[in-house]
């Protein structure tokens, strides 16, 4: 089965980690689509710490990635889907539900959030400690 994520991973933590390895083991070939600053900015408000071409590189030299891309819209899910030729969609559980949509397209699949990790929390220790 070929597997398909998508996330910013902004400051990149074990919580990605685990969903990317997560992900990658309920098939044989795994592509990550990796937000764009622009669409970032777009739902945030703010940059990313890392640009997304630091992004995508760290996601790309991950063993158990195969294909990594820049995710530029979150509209362009089932193009992304058919480009790639997805069997699955596999997301964090805090997108439950937002995807079912696409299950005319692949498999949807949320995975639990590994518990009290966050790039939001992160910058908020940093912003205090320092
Ligand atoms: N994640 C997780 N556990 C955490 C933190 C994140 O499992 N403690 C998962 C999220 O559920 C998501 C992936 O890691 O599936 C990437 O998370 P983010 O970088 O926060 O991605 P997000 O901004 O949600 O962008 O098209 C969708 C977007 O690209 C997702």
């Amino acid at each position: 089965m070929r597997i398909i994520t998508f996330g910013t991973y902004d400051m990149f933590h074990m919580g990605h980690l685990n969903i990317i390895e997560r992900a990658k083991a309920l098939g044989i070939h795994l592509t990550v689509g990796v937000s764009s600053d622009e669409l970032n900015f777009s739902k945030k408000g703010r940059n990313p710490i890392c640009p997304e071409l630091e992004r995508m590189h760290i996601i790309a030299a991950l063993r158990c990635v195969d294909h990594v891309f820049l995710e530029e819209s979150l509209d362009l899910k089932s193009e992304y889907i058919k480009r790639y030729e997805a069997d699955c969609l596999v997301m964090g559980d805090d997108w439950k539900g937002r995807f079912d949509h696409l299950k005319s397209d692949c498999e949807v699949i949320y995975l639990p959030r590994t518990p009290s990790i966050s790039t939001t929390e992160r910058i908020e220790i940093v912003k205090s400690t320092f």
